[in-house]
C-alpha cells in the first residue's frame, strides 16, 4: 500500500516554481524540508519532482541496482555547452562509459602525486599575494580561493596559465562560466510559451558557450601540435588514451566538453569549500587553533611536502565537517530503474523518469544520525574513528556510485595542501566580527560578501 507524498498546493501552469527562490534554492530546501519533513514533492512546470531530506530515505536511493543519475532541469540545460562531457552524459551515454574508463587512471595516487608540485606553485602565489597586500588589506575569500582552485586546475590538467593572481579582474572564462551556469538555470524554470520573451538572454547564454569551447578547442590544439608527452595531465589521458575495454578514442568533441566540464567542476566547488573553512574555522577559535597546532607540528618550519598530507587528521575533519553543512554541490538526483517505478520508504511510489532529488543541507543535518546539535560545526565528529562509523548515505558531499566525484582525490589534496600552508604563513581574522554567514548560489554555493584578514606569522616577516 502506497501513501501520496505531500505536495504544497501549486499555480496554474508554473506549479509550485515559487516554492523555490531562485537566487538561492538551497534556502527553500530547507524551508520545504522544515514544513513536510522526510519526503514531499514539487510540481515544476508540469512535471512532478520528489525531494527526500533523511538518510534512510537516501540510504535507499543510493542503491545503485534500483536507482541511477537523473540528468534534468538545470543539467540538462547545460548539456547546450557540455554535451555528454562526464557530468552531464545521460545514464549510459556510450562516451560517458569511454572517459570514465580512460580518465579514473588519471586521478589515481601516481598521477596526483605528480600534480603536487603544481598544486604548490598556486598555492604559493596565493600566500605571496597576502603577503604583499599586508594586515589591513581586507581578502575577498571566495574570490582568492576562486582564483586559486582554476589556476591550480588549469595547470594540473591541462599545463595552461590563467594566472588569475596578476590580475585585478577574475578571467573571462569565469564571467562566462558564470553566464552558462545562471542562464542555464533560468531557462530550466521557464515555461515553454515564454521563450520568446528570453531572447537576449539566450544569445548571451549560446555567446557564452561559444567563447568557453573556444578556448578549449584552442587549449586541446595547442597540446595537438606540440605534445608533451611526458606530462601526466588530463589533457593528455584525453587526447592519447585509448579506452582498455573497446581501445576506442575519445571523439574530439567528447574531449573539449570534458575539459570545460573539468574548468567547471573542478575549481567552483573547491573554492566554495575552503571559503566556507575559513567563516567555521574563524568562529570556532579552538578548532582554529588545533588546526594550527597540527600544522605547526607536522610541518615545523619548513614547507609542505606530499607525505605530510596524511598527517592531518584535524584538518581532514575540518573539511569534511565543512561539506557536511556546506555541501558546495548541493544536491543531486536520481530516478528508478525500473520502468515500473520504485517504491520508498516502504510506501511511497515513484514513477520510472521521476526525478528524485536530495538536497545535501537538509540529509546532512538529520538528527537520526548526527543529533540534536546536528546545526553545528563540531570537527570531532569527523575525526576517522566517528567518520568511518557513520552510515553510507548520511555523508554524501561527492555525490554516489560511478557518478560520484572523479574530481575527489584531487580536491583533497589541493584543499589539505592549501590549508596547511596558509595556517603556516599566517593569523586570520574575521574582517567584520559581527558577520553571519549568508549564501551566495550559482550551481554551487559560497559565502557571500565574506571578508578575512590575514597577518603573517612571527616567523615570517
Ligand atoms: Mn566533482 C561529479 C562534488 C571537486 C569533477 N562532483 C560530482 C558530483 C558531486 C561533486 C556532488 C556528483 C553530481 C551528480 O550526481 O549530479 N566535486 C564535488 C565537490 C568537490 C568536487 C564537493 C570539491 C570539494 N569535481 C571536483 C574536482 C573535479 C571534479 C576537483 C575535477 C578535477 N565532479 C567532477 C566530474 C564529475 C563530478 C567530472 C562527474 C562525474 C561523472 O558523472 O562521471
Amino acid at each position: 500500500d502506497t501513501v501520496p507524498i505531500p505536495q504544497p498546493k501549486g499555480l496554474p501552469f508554473v506549479g509550485n516554481v515559487s516554492s523555490i527562490d531562485p537566487e538561492l534554492p538551497t534556502k527553500s530546501f530547507m524551508n520545504l524540508a522544515a514544513e513536510y519533513g522526510e519526503i514531499y514533492s514539487l510540481n515544476i512546470l508540469g512535471s512532478r519532482k520528489v525531494f527526500i531530506n533523511n538518510v534512510a530515505l537516501a540510504t535507499e536511493v543510493c542503491d545503485e541496482k534500483r536507482f541511477h543519475k537523473d540528468v534534468a532541469g538545470g543539467l540538462k540545460e547545460l548539456r547546450n555547452g557540455i554535451q555528454d562531457g562526464l557530468f552531464t552524459a545521460f545514464h549510459k551515454e556510450p562516451n560517458w562509459e569511454i572517459a570514465h574508463r580512460v580518465l579514473v587512471p588519471a586521478f589515481g595516487p601516481l598521477p596526483l602525486h605528480g600534480m603536487f608540485d603544481a598544486m604548490k606553485d598556486i598555492a604559493s602565489q596565493l600566500a605571496l599575494k597576502w603577503a604583499r597586500m599586508g594586515s589591513q588589506y581586507r581578502i575577498p575569500v571566495a574570490d582568492d580561493f576562486t582564483r586559486l582552485t582554476l589556476d591550480t586546475l588549469a595547470l594540473c590538467a591541462m599545463d595552461y596559465r590563467f594566472n588569475s593572481f596578476y590580475t585585478e579582474e577574475m578571467h573571462p572564462f569565469i564571467d562566462a562560466m558564470t553566464t552558462f551556469l545562471k542562464i542555464g538555470g533560468s531557462r530550466a524554470r521557464r515555461p515553454g510559451f515564454m521563450a520568446p520573451f528570453y531572447r537576449a538572454e539566450d544569445t548571451e547564454f549560446f555567446k557564452s558557450i561559444d567563447f568557453m569551447r573556444s578556448i578549449a578547442t584552442d587549449l586541446v590544439r595547442e597540446r595537438r601540435e606540440h605534445p608533451k608527452p611526458e606530462n601526466k595531465d588530463l589533457l593528455n589521458a584525453m587526447v592519447n588514451g585509448k579506452d582498455p575495454k573497446t581501445g576506442a578514442m575519445l571523439p574530439e568533441e567528447n574531449i573539449t566538453s570534458n575539459m570545460i566540464t573539468f574548468l567547471i567542476a573542478g575549481h567552483e566547488t573547491t573554492s566554495g569549500l575552503l571559503s566556507f573553512l575559513w567563516y567555521y574555522m574563524l568562529k570556532s577559535p579552538e578548532a582554529y587553533r588545533k588546526a594550527r597546532k597540527e600544522v605547526d607540528s607536522v610541518l615545523g618550519g619548513r614547507s609542505i611536502e606530499f607525505d605530510d598530507l596524511n598527517k592531518l587528521p584535524w584538518i581532514s575533519a575540518m573539511l569534511r565537517e565543512t561539506l557536511r553543512l556546506q555541501p558546495t554541490a548541493p544536491a543531486f538526483a536520481v530516478t528508478p530503474n525500473s520502468e515500473h517505478g520504485e517504491i520508498i520508504g516502504g510506501k511511497y511510489y515513484v514513477a520510472s523518469g521521476e526525478p528524485i532529488i536530495t538536497p545535501l543541507h537538509c540529509l546532512h543535518r538529520d538528527p537520526a544520525v548526527y543529533g540534536g546539535d546536528a546545526d553545528e560545526w563540531k570537527p570531532e565528529r569527523m575525526l576517522d574513528e566517528n567518520f568511518n562509523k557513520l552510515p553510507a548515505a548520511a555523508w554524501k558531499p561527492f555525490g554516489n556510485g560511478a557518478r560520484g566525484c572523479i574530481g575527489r582525490p584531487f580536491a583533497w589534496q589541493e584543499a589539505l595542501l592549501v590549508v596547511a600552508t596558509c595556517l603556516q604563513f599566517f593569523d586570520y581574522s574575521l574582517d567584520d566580527p559581527s558577520y553571519d554567514l549568508q549564501l551566495k548560489s550559482t550551481l554551487t554555493i559560497k559565502p557571500k560578501d565574506f571578508f578575512v584578514r590575514a597577518t603573517l606569522r612571527e616567523g615570517w616577516n
